[in-house]
């Protein structure tokens, strides 16, 4: 199997997922750390435009987003699957709801003055990330919390995340993981990283116990690898052939130019050929000199897709 390598920074909580999902299934990964903020010139040229963080490389494929990353690595590596039958309905979509819901919560507890904690080095990198994160928000349709109502909305779900977990199963759904329970750690570890907010997350025994359970999984490094070094990688790769790929989509056609991107917030597309789309995954083709032909693929659930026309291809 080609390398699995991870482009993330150590404070991004979505790449606290993906690292958790990684050490969890036991898989080794190479280590690309990316800047905490733009420009990024050794991550844009394999994604094409889109910039959130991480992406997950492997030889010339490049998956965009935790949800699509833990269906790619759920077939690999060992243990129980992200994605049991039984639960998998409840188990995802408590999941989205965490990934995007709670993190709202979670952003603004995070950065309250008194959990700020080492985030940032010094002043100056503080205005730096307010500019890039600016920039990022331009063209987003969330809203951000205010204190009033981030902190309830956390402090009910963790009331209730104990009560799921007072019959001392080991995970939120049993005695196996899923892909809640990696959706859920790397919420709480970002609030908790700051550390201001310990006595709460220490009032509930019974998930503090699954929530050291999960943090293990957490500080399984990578091997490190350089930007440039990954993009060698990818050059030196054919992508995987899709198979039977057809799109779903009723105006855009396997073969359009097409911008594919977020639909909620960090809304910069990736622009390619659209390779294919079906409730899995979005898959578009498109090639840059540093990385020759890749493959770009996105979740479908939180994705638009739109065709390039004319004078804008
Ligand atoms: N749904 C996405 C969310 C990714 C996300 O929001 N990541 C944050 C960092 S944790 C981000 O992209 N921040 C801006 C940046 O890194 O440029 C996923 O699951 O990967």
């Amino acid at each position: 199997m080609a390398e699995l390598i991870l482009h993330h920074y150590p404070e991004s909580l979505f790449s606290e997922k993906a690292r958790a999902m990684l050490g969890a299934r036991g898989l080794p990964w190479r280590s690309v750390i990316i800047p905490m903020i733009m420009p990024r010139p050794d991550t844009i040229p394999l994604t094409g435009g889109y910039r959130r963080t991480p992406v997950m490389q492997i030889g010339a494929d490049v998956y965009c987003d935790t949800a699509l990353i833990a269906a790619v690595l759920d077939d690999k590596g060992s243990g129980p699957t992200f994605f049991p039958a039984a639960s998998r309905l409840a188990a995802q979509t408590l999941a989205r709801w965490v990934d995007t819901e709670l993190f709202w919560a979670a952003v603004t507890l995070r950065f309250l003055p008194s959990n700020t904690g080492s985030f940032f080095a010094n002043s100056e990198a503080a205005a730096a990330f307010a500019a890039d994160r600016a920039n990022f928000s331009q063209g987003s349709t969330v809203r951000r919390l205010p204190l009033e109502e981030a902190l309830p909305r956390y402090t009910v779900f963790l009331a209730e995340l104990e009560a799921q977990l007072g019959d001392r199963r080991r995970y939120l759904f049993g005695e196996d993981w899923t892909i809640a329970d990696f959706s859920t750690y790397h919420l709480l570890w970002f609030i908790h990283a700051g550390g201001a907010m310990a006595a709460v997350l220490a009032a509930h025994p019974a998930a503090s116990a699954w929530y050291g359970r999960m943090k293990a999984f957490g500080k399984i490094p990578g091997v490190a690898m350089t930007g440039p070094e990954a993009l060698a990688v990818a050059s030196a790769a054919e992508p995987a052939p899709i198979i039977g790929g057809a799109s779903d989509l009723a105006d855009i056609p396997v073969g359009a130019l097409v911008d594919v991107g977020p639909t909620d917030y960090g809304v910069m597309p990736s622009r390619g050929e659209l390779l294919s789309c079906d409730t899995a995954s979005i898959t578009i083709r498109r090639s840059h000199e540093r990385t020759g032909v890749v493959h770009v693929h996105f979740p479908r659930h939180g994705f638009g897709v739109a065709r390039v026309h004319g004078d804008n291809a």
